[in-house]
């Protein structure tokens, strides 16, 4: 009896182990879900690695290349406003359809800084 519940003991934690090991697996593939996108802002346009991708999360990594500052505005969010040369990150969740995207420094949009994102 003793040795029945050794061994049930023993079959308990390898159970709990792998368990454990593969919740962290299954955590690891949700954050490597999260779509990368670059994003260079100038005088007056967004460059981006993508416009099109499939709808998820997404990380946008926007750096100002630009001589003033700039900000990054899609879907409802929306970075602080970066200062040349320097980087800001943005998670988002896209929904399937276009996003609209826009810098929302006054007159900056006008001037070119938007543009849309295709979540397929
Ligand atoms: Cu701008």
């Amino acid at each position: 009896m003793l040795r029945l519940k050794l061994s049930t003991g023993i079959v308990l934690a390898a159970l709990i182990a792998v368990l454990g090991v593969t919740s962290i697996a299954l955590a690891r593939t949700q954050t490597a879900a999260a779509k990368i996108v670059t994003v260079k802002a100038t005088e007056f346009h967004f460059a981006l690695s993508t416009r099109t991708a499939r709808h998820g999360l997404f990380i946008f990594k926007v750096t100002n290349r630009g001589h003033v500052k700039h900000d990054f505005k899609i879907a409802g969010k929306k970075t602080p406003l970066i200062a040349p040369g320097k980087s800001a990150t943005l998670r988002v969740t896209l929904t399937k359809g276009p996003h609209k995207y826009i810098c929302t420094v006054i007159g900056h949009a006008a001037a070119g800084m938007k543009g849309t994102f295709r979540a397929t």
